[in-house]
């Protein structure tokens, strides 16, 4: 039986993928024992007052040391980065962050003997040398964004950490996520969240891709789902670790669209292509994720329909009761 994992500190606790990890690892482990960490405050009230909170910049080792030794942490999930759009913005802090923040949660891992780490990868990882189309789990990695580039170093660091110190650290290969809790930041994939909350508010989206523009995305739901699963499953079965492809739908700002406008006929959507176009450009159209869910039965549970139709119903009672808050 592996160890139990109850000890729990999450970095990034206040961006999209960290809220929402942040309620699920609460209720599973009880809110005293998940550490939330983060350089901004969590905006949720109910998430805030869930369980403890403390400052942390990834970037200073000390202090991450300080906060697992306080707390007795046995466990890390990272999910502290900069991501792709805004990282073009300011490489050398996306480097920073991305890079020294992975390689300060390893090391802690290995010296102070940390039971698992949970570190995500991205498409991002993937280049416009890639094949585009159901990319394989092994093939071309060579992007041309520094969050790309930092992302393929922080999967060969974790295969590096368990080769050669033991250290047992898993991760996926995370699609564009879309969720209505946190607003995500930074990101190409972005606009597919936007859309819903201003397709809710205004009945219209300026969308900064292009109509065709194919992306893998994937519910916040399963996103999730795939955390867990991959924490929970045997590490003796895996012969992957940080880097697992994981696919659940693909499509474009045109398909998207025309599914909101089956729930609010009205919607309209225009495009103005800005940098991020050529960032879309250069990843996948779909991904191959069959190494995930022969290694640990990962299956989504989300199409763009039941994504669509969710995150309509939520936003637009949330927007009823005036609470939209965009
Ligand atoms: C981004 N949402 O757009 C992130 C993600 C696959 C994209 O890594 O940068």
């Amino acid at each position: 039986m592996p160890p139990t994992m109850n000890r729990i500190l999450v970095t990034g606790a206040s961006g999209q993928i960290g809220t929402e990890l942040l309620k699920v690892l609460r209720h599973k482990h009880g809110g005293a024992n998940v550490l939330a960490t983060d350089i901004q405050p969590l905006a949720n009230a109910e998430i805030r007052e869930s369980g403890p909170f403390e400052t942390l910049n990834v970037t200073q080792a000390a202090r991450l040391d300080e906060l697992i030794a306080k707390y007795r942490i046995d466990t890390v999930y990272h999910l502290a980065a900069i991501l792709s759009a805004s990282g073009e913005k300011n490489p050398q802090l996306a480097w920073d962050v991305n890079i020294n923040g992975t390689y300060n949660v390893l090391e802690a891992a290995r010296r102070l003997g940390l039971l698992r780490v949970y570190i995500p990868s991205s498409i991002a990882a993937f280049g416009p040398e890639t094949p585009r189309d159901r990319t394989p789990q092994e093939t071309v990695l060579r992007p041309k964004t520094m969050y790309g580039l930092t992302k393929v170093a922080g999967e060969l660091l974790a295969d590096y950490y368990v080769a050669h110190f033991g250290v047992d650290v898993r991760g996926s290969r995370f699609p564009g996520i879309i969720s209505h809790e946190t607003l995500p930041g930074g990101g190409t994939t972005d606009y597919a969240v936007a859309i819903f909350y201003e397709a809710v508010k205004n009945g219209r989206y300026t969308c900064f891709l292009g109509p065709d523009s194919c992306l893998p995305m994937m519910y916040m739901p399963d996103c999730l789902k795939s955390v867990l699963d991959l924490m929970e499953a045997d590490f003796g079965r895996l012969k992957h670790h940080a880097d697992f492809n994981l696919a659940a739908m693909s499509f474009t700002p045109a398909e998207l669209a025309a599914e909101i406008r089956r729930h609010l006929p009205g919607f309209q959507i225009d495009y103005q292509p800005d940098f991020r176009q050529a960032i879309a450009d250069s990843w996948p159209r779909s991904i191959d994720d069959s190494a995930a869910r022969k290694e640990w039965g990962w299956t989504p549970d989300y199409d763009l329909a039941g994504m669509a139709k969710d995150m309509l119903a939520v936003l637009s009672a949330r927007h009823a009761a005036g609470k939209l808050g965009i």
